[in-house]
């Protein structure tokens, strides 16, 4: 992995690039359908090319812009953000369990496992925001708990950083692979997260900024849940009433993943969600 000297957008790119790059992936597309694909993208181009009449400067700029993605390691953060839900969509569609989301360029596996009832290591200063619990079960399609359940959860600091990401954090920081009970039950306490704004001193952030648009998520946590036999889920969960709910730079949010904390007797917020998980495909 790239050393990261400092929080900025190329640090964090080239990590999420050098992360992504250690595993080589293959798809199996046939020639027909690689074909296909490709036929309609170059004639989706090709169509808005000649109804916007784009310029020469502006082919020029678009291929040296290309060219800064790569080299600022942007790539898993450009298509992350305005490509995968898409793809979550249309590969979601058979599911019937708990909604995924988008899985974005930050998640780590292989992160410390947790005790079903735990908190997430956090830094003295993260403990300056409010607590909060998320807590519930992780069940098949039917609400009966399953046993052998894991949660994976990894969100932004209050300032925007992701361990592993930015180099002043502890390797794990924010970041656990929890441990549900035999009936798939957890309790996690972290603090709640802030909106979060994508890297904005990089070639996406100059993109979003030249086009007028914004470069904020809502307040979100990830999670990657499993069991044995299940289908795992990659998802999000939000905070009702939480800003850029509803105008998500990266159109990753749904309904069904917000969540809406309680304060309790102990004065911390807590929000209960289960998750659902389809058996295995056969
Ligand atoms: C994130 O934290 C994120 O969740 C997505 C989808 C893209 C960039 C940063
Ligand atoms: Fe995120």
């Amino acid at each position: 992995m790239t050393t990261i000297e400092s929080p900025t957008a190329v640090a964090s790119g080239n990590a999420a690039t050098d992360k992504f790059k250690g595993e080589r992936f293959t798809a199996g597309t046939s020639p027909e359908r690689l074909s296909a694909i490709a036929t309609e993208a170059l004639a989706g181009f090709g169509a808005l090319i000649r109804k916007h009449a784009v310029t020469y400067d502006e082919y020029r700029v678009l291929k040296q812009w290309l060219i800064d993605v790569g080299e600022g390691g942007e790539w898993p953060l450009l298509l992350d953000v305005f490509v995968e839900h898409e793809i979550e969509d249309v590969n979601s569609r058979r599911f019937r369990g708990t909604k995924g989301s988008i899985e974005g360029p930050y998640y780590v596996p292989g992160a410390p496992e947790l005790p079903a009832q735990c908190a997430l290591p956090m830094r003295d200063e993260d403990r300056v925001h409010p607590p909060l619990v998320l807590r519930g079960q992780v069940t098949d399609l039917d609400g009966r708990g399953l046993d052998g359940a894991r949660i994976e959860i990894w969100h932004a600091d209050d300032e925007g950083y992701y361990s592993q990401f930015a180099p002043h954090l502890p390797q794990w920081n924010l970041r656990g692979t929890v441990v549900a009970d035999a009936e798939g039950r957890y309790a996690i306490t972290t603090i709640e997260p802030a909106p979060y704004q994508i890297p904005t001193d990089g070639p996406t952030g100059q993109f979003i900024e030249a086009a007028g648009w914004h470069p904020w998520r809502p307040a979100h946590l990830h999670l990657r849940v499993t069991a044995p036999g299940r289908q795992p889920i990659v998802t999000q969960l939000y905070f009702a009433g939480g800003d850029w709910l509803d105008d998500d730079v990266a159109t990753a949010t749904k309904p069904e993943l917000v969540l809406d904390p309680q304060v309790d007797d102990a004065g911390r917020k807590v929000a209960t969600y289960d998750f659902a998980l389809d058996p295995l495909a056969d």
